[in-house]
């Protein structure tokens, strides 16, 4: 079901901030920067590796600022501090990896695809079904070059 780790989500205080250690500290691009109201984030997408055929897409670091202390993200970073978020694997069909993830007992975040970055669509699996992770599925298309 899982075509590759599309991305790390890392979450930050200040998006600037850790955008500039990535940068400067792995030589890291940004490919897209986007708000994501609907998710409460300003994230930034820094390529770590190009994909193979390009249906397959790259992979990703994703630093995420809240846009408030409400937010997913938001309540994250006052409970836990700084750090990986969640784990994005790239999937051919996001509405049936749900079906078929769900049918095996799986708590779904997201009964249905939701707007996910760079054009993606996206759904979360809650993490107290996953072994204490936030996982996301990704169905690119990826357009970052
Ligand atoms: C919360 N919990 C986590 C967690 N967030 N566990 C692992 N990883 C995380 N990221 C745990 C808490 O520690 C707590 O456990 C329990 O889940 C309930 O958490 P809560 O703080 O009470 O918060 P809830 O229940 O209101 O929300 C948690 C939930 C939420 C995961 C359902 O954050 C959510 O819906 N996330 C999906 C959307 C999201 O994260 N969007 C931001 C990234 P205890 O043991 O203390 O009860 S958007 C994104 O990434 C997009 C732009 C993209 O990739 O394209």
């Amino acid at each position: 079901m899982f075509l590759r780790i599309d991305h790390v989500g890392i979450a930050c205080h200040n998006l600037e901030e850790s955008v500039a250690f990535y940068e400067s500290t792995f030589g890291l691009t940004v490919v897209s920067r986007e708000v994501n109201e609907e998710q409460g984030v300003r994230e930034a997408m820094l390529r770590v590796a190009d994909g193979g055929p390009a249906a397959l897409g790259g992979s990703y670091i994703q630093l995420l600022e809240p846009l408030s202390p409400e937010t997913a993200v938001g309540k994250f970073l006052a409970k836990r501090g700084e750090g990986v978020h969640h784990v994005g694997y790239g999937v051919a069909d996001v509405a049936g990896a749900l079906a078929e993830i769900e049918a095996k007992g799986v708590r779904l975040i997201d009964r249905r695809p939701r707007h996910g970055s760079m054009g993606a669509s996206i759904a979360f699996l809650h993490p107290k079904d996953v072994g204490g992770v936030l996982t996301e599925l990704v169905e690119a298309p990826r357009h970052d070059s």
